[in-house]
């Protein structure tokens, strides 16, 4: 760990990661029903969402962020749900062979390696516009959401994917990837902005909106989510580094050679663990005029973030 200090643990952190994440995953195993028609492309849907399932870091960050404001969890569980099938849809187009081109995601065959290419597209296709189902159908929610907030919602959704978004965040990097492509800080952070902070913004800024939340509590919860999307990425690159200098001599000189930019590269390691902390401190920050109470869930999430060690 690279900072000074973690918080103190009065919250059990643990608990409630635990807790959400098992309420997340029985809600996305209700969301994509196993026998329907055609069966392979559901097979191949609940493979990439449920089989091995990631750290459901977006949907808790919704949950978190729809209690925050006072809302009950169950009125964020469809929009968790939908943003964990976005990001998963997107996970599964990143590996296919001309993008990343991954032949594992989770320790696990990436879907086009266990179904092939056009069902990891179409898969993929299919789980993205799920999302936006789940997220808009009314039979989800408990009785007493106004309809008003799940359009907002929508809207908010939709423009965390898509050319503002995801979506844009992939192309920049693409654009930006190649040996004979250096480029400078702003670029780097718009990639990780538009790739990562996107969809953990579109994340909390949902929770917030289905909860209630005022304008001002909202644009609060972006500005913690942009500097926790940007945090992940730095921590990301710092870890690389650390890691490959244990690993001595066979990533060693992994990192030196790859042609993606990273932090380390443009600030140097000091300088980008004093940029991870000063990420951290702005997002805790963005939380102080909350309850603090209501806060430790964001709060916690936002070290965990900062002290992963992977
Ligand atoms: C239109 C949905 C859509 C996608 C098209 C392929 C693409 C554009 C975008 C790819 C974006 C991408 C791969 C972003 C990486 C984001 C990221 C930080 C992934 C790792 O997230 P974790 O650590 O993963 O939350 P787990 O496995 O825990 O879920």
């Amino acid at each position: 760990s690279f900072f000074a200090s973690e918080p103190a643990a009065e919250f059990d952190f643990k608990g409630y990661l635990l807790r959400k994440t098992a309420s997340v995953n029985r809600a996305l195993d209700l969301a994509v029903p196993p026998q329907l028609h055609p069966k392979l492309m559901h097979e191949a849907m609940r493979y990439s969402l449920l089989a091995a399932g990631g750290k459901r870091i977006r949907p808790i960050l919704c949950i978190a962020a729809c209690e925050i404001v006072g809302g009950a969890e169950a009125f964020a569980m469809p929009p968790a749900c939908a943003v964990e099938m976005v990001h998963t849809t997107s996970l599964m187009h990143d590996d296919l062979p001309w993008m990343d081109n991954d032949d594992l995601r989770r320790g696990q065959p990436s879907c086009h390696r266990a179904y092939g290419e056009p069902l990891a597209v179409l898969a993929g296709d299919a789980l993205l516009f799920l999302s936006y189902r789940h997220l808009a159908d009314m039979d989800n929610y408990p009785s007493g959401v106004p309809p008003a907030l799940i359009l907002r919602a929508t809207t908010e959704l939709s423009r965390s994917i898509g050319a503002e978004g995801l979506a844009a965040g992939q192309v920049l990097d693409m654009e930006s990837t190649g040996v004979n492509k250096p480029i400078d800080i702003d670029r780097l952070e718009s990639i990780h902005l538009h790739k990562t902070a996107a969809l953990l913004e579109g994340s909390v800024a949902i929770g917030g909106i289905i909860g209630g939340g005022s304008d001002g509590e909202i644009e609060r919860l972006r500005r913690y989510a942009r500097c926790i999307g940007l945090l992940f990425q730095v921590v990301d690159d710092i870890l690389d580094v650390t890691k490959s200098s244990q690993e001595l001599g066979k990533t060693a000189a992994k990192d030196l050679a790859s042609d993606k930019t990273t932090y380390p590269k443009l600030l140097g390691m000091e300088r980008s663990r004093e940029f991870a902390e000063e990420l951290l401190r702005d997002a805790e920050s963005q939380l102080e005029d909350f309850d603090p109470a209501k806060a430790a869930p964001l709060l916690h999430l936002a070290n965990y973030i900062a002290y992963r060690q992977k």
